[in-house]
């Protein structure tokens, strides 16, 4: 997707909404919606999309949330970026968007940072989790929270 794609997709994405309580094209689970993307990005790159989006390179903080992601990554023959990084403190995981520490009952397998230029974290089709250069270009998944509708009056 080019760049004005992907504009046109967020004002697109703004306008519709689905009994789910997420936009088109965005899966429902538990209290968030996820947008496993087609287009690739660096790491920065979607960082920035995601928040063109309206949501966040996804955060995962529980097993349900893991296995939710592994589950639909697994179905596709692509690595996805997702949130995590540790270009603060090399081997310090981070949520890029809460800044909350990546909890150590969520890491599958501790990534390698095999050639010692890696700090961004990746999910690859068989659930593993794997440190990749930040400028890779790689498919990536969006965050965003349902629009519950108990909340809107
Ligand atoms: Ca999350
Ligand atoms: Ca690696």
């Amino acid at each position: 997707m080019s760049t004005w794609g992907i504009v046109s997709f967020v004002v697109l994405a703004a306008l519709t909404a689905n009994s789910n309580g997420c936009p088109d094209g965005w899966a429902n689970h538990q209290q968030s919606c996820y947008f496993f993307s087609q287009d690739k990005l660096s790491w920065t790159g979607a960082i920035v999309v995601c928040k063109l989006l309206g949501g966040y390179l996804v955060e995962v903080q529980n097993d349900l949330e893991k296995n939710f992601l592994h589950k639909t990554i697994s179905q596709q023959d692509e690595h996805y970026w997702i949130g995590a990084h540790d270009a603060v403190k090399k081997g310090s995981f981070v949520w890029a968007t809460s800044q909350e520490p990546v909890s150590d009952n969520v890491i599958v397998r501790s990534p390698d940072n095999s050639r010692n230029n890696e700090r961004c974290v990746e999910i690859d089709n068989n659930g593993k989790w794997n440190h990749n250069d930040c400028m890779a270009v790689l498919q990536y998944v969006c965050e965003r929270p349902a629009n519950i509708e108990e909340m809107v009056g």
